[in-house]
C-alpha cells in the first residue's frame, strides 16, 4: 500500500475541511492505489536522501554550517531528519503526509522575493543576494501542528526582524503578510481550486519582530528541502504550524489584518492568531496533548509551546482577540 495508513493519532486538517475537500482526498487515494508504476516509483524515493539533493543543486549549500545560537535550544533528543523530511503538509502537492517526492518539482532557483506595501522604497531581491545580507544563525526550535503532532528540528536562517530592518517599514505598518508562489505547472495542488491559492500568513509587526520569529533557509545544517519549504520558510514555534509559511515570495507590510488560507478555508476552526494552549481545544479534538514524530510518545501540550517567556507580553492586552485557535 503506498499511502501510509493514518497513524491512529493523526486528525488531518483536511478532515476539518469542506466535503468537496475530502471527496479530492479519496480521489487522490484512488489514483495512487491504481498506479504500479508509482509504486516502484516510490520504493526508490523512499531511499533518497533529500537534503544531500539539495545541497547538490541548491546555491545557498555554500553559506552551511552556521553558527549555532545556543539560547534557542530544545531538549534531547531531535527528531531525526528523516522524520522531519518525509512527513508534511505542504498542500501545494496534496493534503495528505506522503508529499516529499512530489514536492522535487518544485523550482527554487531563480526565487525572488517581493518586499512591498507601507515601506519607504518597494523592492524586489534575488534570494542569493537577501541571504547575503541577512545574518544566519542555526536555532533548535518545537514545532506543533493543530494537528495534534509535533518535532524538534534544528533550522538554518535569519531572525525576521532582519529582513524587517532591511525593509523599512512605516510607522502606518501594523501587519506583515507573508505569501507561497502560485504556480500549477510545479504544484500541482494548486489545481484544486476550491482552495484559497496562494497560501497566505500573517503576523503583526510586534509579532514579526519578536527576537523568536525566524526565516528559515535550511535545516540540519543544509539547505532546507523542497517539501519543507525551500527556498525561504517561516518558524513561529509558539504558534501551530500552519502559521509557519513555507517557499515564500512575497512580504508586503499593511494596516489591515490579513485572511490566512486556513481562516479564509474555515475561519470556525482556525484563526488569525493559533497559539498554543493546551486548554483550548480544536472544535473537533483536543490540544492537550501531542505525539513527538521521532518517538511517537504523547506528551503533554504546553502553553505557547514553551516559549511564554518571550511572547506571553505580545497578549496581555488583547483579551478580546481570539487568540489560541
Ligand atoms: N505554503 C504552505 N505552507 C505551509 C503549509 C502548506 O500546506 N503550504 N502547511 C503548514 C502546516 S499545517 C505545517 S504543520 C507546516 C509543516 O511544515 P513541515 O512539513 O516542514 O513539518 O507547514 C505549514 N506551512
Ligand atoms: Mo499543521
Amino acid at each position: 500500500m503506498l499511502i501510509k495508513r493514518r497513524r491512529g493519532w493523526e486528525i488531518p486538517e483536511s478532515e476539518a475541511t469542506p466535503e468537496s475537500l475530502f471527496r479530492d482526498r479519496r480521489r487522490i487515494v484512488k489514483a495512487f492505489a491504481a498506479g504500479p508504476i508509482l509504486l516502484a516509483g516510490a520504493k526508490a524515493l523512499g531511499a533518497l536522501d533529500f537534503a544531500a539533493m539539495a545541497q547538490e543543486t541548491d546555491p545557498s549549500a555554500k553559506l552551511y554550517p552556521a553558527a549555532p545560537n545556543m539560547k534557542y535550544k530544545v531538549k534531547l533528543p531531535l527528531t531525526p531528519e528523516k522524520d522531519v523530511t518525509t512527513y508534511n503538509n505542504f498542500y501545494e502537492y496534496g493534503s495528505h503526509k506522503q508529499i516529499s517526492s512530489a514536492a522535487q518539482q518544485l523550482q527554487i532557483r531563480p526565487w525572488t522575493v517581493k518586499i512591498d506595501g507601507m515601506i519607504e522604497k518597494p523592492m524586489t531581491v534575488g534570494i542569493d543576494d537577501l541571504l547575503k545580507a541577512m545574518p544566519l544563525e542555526e536555532r533548535t526550535y518545537r514545532h506543533r501542528c493543530v494537528e495534534a503532532w509535533s518535532m524538534k528540528v534544528p533550522w538554518t536562517g535569519f531572525p525576521l526582524k532582519s529582513l524587517v530592518d532591511y525593509a523599512k517599514p512605516l510607522g502606518s505598518a501594523k501587519y506583515l503578510e507573508m505569501k507561497t508562489f502560485v504556480d500549477v505547472k510545479m504544484a500541482p495542488g494548486q489545481r484544486s481550486f476550491w482552495y484559497p491559492w496562494p497560501y497566505t500568513e500573517g503576523l503583526t509587526i510586534e509579532e514579526a519582530t519578536n527576537e523568536l520569529a525566524f526565516m528559515v533557509i535550511g535545516l540540519y545544517g543544509k539547505p532546507v528541502p523542497k517539501q519543507n519549504g525551500a527556498p525561504l520558510r517561516l518558524a513561529v514555534p509558539w504558534k501551530y504550524g500552519f502559521k509557519s509559511v513555507k517557499s515564500i515570495v512575497s512580504f508586503t507590510f499593511t494596516d489591515k489584518r490579513p485572511k490566512t488560507f486556513w481562516e479564509a478555508l474555515q475561519a470556525s476552526e482556525y484563526g488569525f492568531w493559533a497559539n498554543i494552549n493546551p486548554e483550548v481545544s480544536h472544535p473537533r479534538w483536543s490540544q492537550a496533548q501531542e505525539t513527538d514524530l521521532g518517538t511517537q510518545e504523547k506528551i503533554p501540550t504546553v502553553l505557547f509551546n514553551g516559549y511564554g517567556e518571550y511572547v506571553a507580553d505580545l497578549y496581555k492586552d488583547l483579551k478580546n482577540e481570539k487568540l489560541w485557535a
